[in-house]
């Protein structure tokens, strides 16, 4: 359980930077944080906000989640965001990116007695 919100740090959290015109911000970035190894992550969304509003989306109201799990929960504004998809030309291990700069309501799921993220469900 301690590990998936250490997960979700590592794959969806990027405070630091505010970019929206680096076009190898996800190239570098999918690859630092270790989702370029054995398979290429297809699809995975950064998002560039402090901690303390991330966690807050959990105390939002309860909405189902992808997997029809209850847990989710939905920013009630839009937050900053580097959505990341692999490019058609991309071949392991070479792991090629797209980068769409969006600002966007996030849905996440949470977990724990601490209750915090561990799964970026979506952005609508
Ligand atoms: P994780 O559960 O580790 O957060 O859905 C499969 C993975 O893709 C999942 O990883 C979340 C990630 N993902 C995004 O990061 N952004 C998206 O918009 C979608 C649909 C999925």
């Amino acid at each position: 359980r301690f590990w998936r919100l250490h997960k979700f740090q590592r794959q969806h959290m990027d405070p630091e930077h505010l970019t929206t015109n680096n076009t190898q911000y996800c190239n570098l970035m999918m690859k630092a944080r270790n989702m370029t190894k054995g398979i290429c992550k297809p699809v995975n969304t950064f998002i560039h906000e402090p901690k303390e509003i991330v966690d807050a989306v959990c105390q939002e109201a309860n909405i189902t989640c992808k997997n029809g799990q209850p847990n989710c929960h939905q920013s009630s504004l839009p937050l900053n965001l580097t959505h990341c998809r692999q490019t058609g030309a991309s071949k392991y291990p070479n792991c090629q990116y797209r980068a769409s700069y969006l600002t966007k309501q996030i849905i996440v799921a949470c977990e724990g007695k601490v209750y915090v993220p561990v799964h970026f469900d979506a952005y609508v």
